[in-house]
């Protein structure tokens, strides 16, 4: 399956929720009146595209069908499909440079370690030397799972005993990184740190570390967000964001959910790029983010 496909498939059940239920309301009513907008500003809703951004589409919407008299569904549709594409913006190209460390946060099950191991393999695959760090030093399974992905995926691993200090992990993984002449180093962190103090501790401290070792290395703080959990996920980049310097975001386990449209929530309400998307639990699964492939994929 190519990339746009498997994004199509992903997206399944948020197509069916947004634009087949958009297509079903456009139908059943007769002409384009305010009955219709709001309905259709529910259906949006109903998708996890976020209240405030919904209210902002449909005003856009009413406004076009005002200035162009649309009558028709089909041209309301497709002014849909245009504002919310104007809304996602256009695509910037997104790459590592050489040194980069990438830290990668997030709370409990969202899919951190598993997205470190598909980016590992994202990276690997264009030809770069990666090496990832176990800095979830909480439980011994962390520490496994990322092993796992790493034999897999065939990368090198930094780890320590369960326990131990993640910032003293990231340090030996960057003097590994620079022994070893690796383009990219992924660190992996525990979801439990991650209230607001202890999080912004940690990541003081292991910053100080990158900065001083690695001082021209790219700096990268991705925040793994699970669409499944809809406007949970929007609540987790602001309280996030608040604490960290946050870069990017991976949004993950789009497959199998009918949120989707919290992407255009991110997008609209949070000045952070979506960078990786989850559409599966494989290790492919994981895809660059574009957005107007996104709305594309989407209607
Ligand atoms: N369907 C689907 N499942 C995913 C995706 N990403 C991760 N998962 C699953 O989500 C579950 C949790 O993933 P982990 O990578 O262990 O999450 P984590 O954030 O590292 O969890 P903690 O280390 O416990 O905080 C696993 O069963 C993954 O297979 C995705 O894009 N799609
Ligand atoms: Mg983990």
């Amino acid at each position: 399956m190519g990339l746009f496909d498997k994004l199509k498939s992903g997206l399944e059940k948020t197509r069916q929720q947004l634009s087949a239920r958009t297509m079903d309301v456009i139908r059943v009513f007769s002409k384009v009146d305010e009955a219709l907008f709001e309905e259709l500003e529910e259906v949006l809703i109903m998708s996890d595209v976020g209240f405030e951004t919904s209210s902002e589409i449909i005003e856009r919407l009413r406004q076009k069908a005002r200035e162009e008299k649309i009558q028709d569904g089909e041209a309301l549709r497709l002014a849909l499909k245009e504002i919310i594409a104007d809304i996602m913006g256009t695509d910037e190209e997104f790459s590592l440079s050489s040194p980069a460390v990438v830290l990668v946060i997030g709370v409990n099950g969202v899919g951190k370690t598993t997205s470190i191991g598909k980016l590992a393999a994202h990276y690997k695959s264009q030809g770069k030397k990666v090496i990832v760090a176990a800095a979830d030093t909480f439980r011994a399974a962390a520490i496994d799972q990322l092993q796992i992905w790493a034999d897999r995926v065939g990368v090198d691993i930094i780890k320590q005993q369960e326990g131990s200090d993640p910032a003293s992990v990231v340090f030996d993984a960057i003097n590994a990184a620079r022994a070893r002449e690796a383009d990219v180093l992924i660190c992996d962190t525990a979801g439990r740190l991650h209230n607001k103090k202890n999080l912004m501790d940690e990541l003081a401290k292991i910053n100080k570390i990158i900065d001083r070792e690695m001082p021209n290395a790219q700096k990268e703080v991705f925040l793994v967000l699970d669409a499944t959990t809809g406007q949970n996920a929007l609540s987790q980049a602001k309280s996030f964001s608040q604490a960290a310097d946050i870069t990017g975001i991976i949004l993950t386990k789009l497959d199998g959910t009918a949120k989707g449209g919290i992407v255009i929530a991110i997008k609209r309400e949070q000045d952070i790029p979506v960078r990786f998307i989850g559409v599966g639990e494989q290790v492919d699964d994981l895809q660059p983010f574009s957005a107007q492939d996104y709305v594309e994929a989407l209607f």
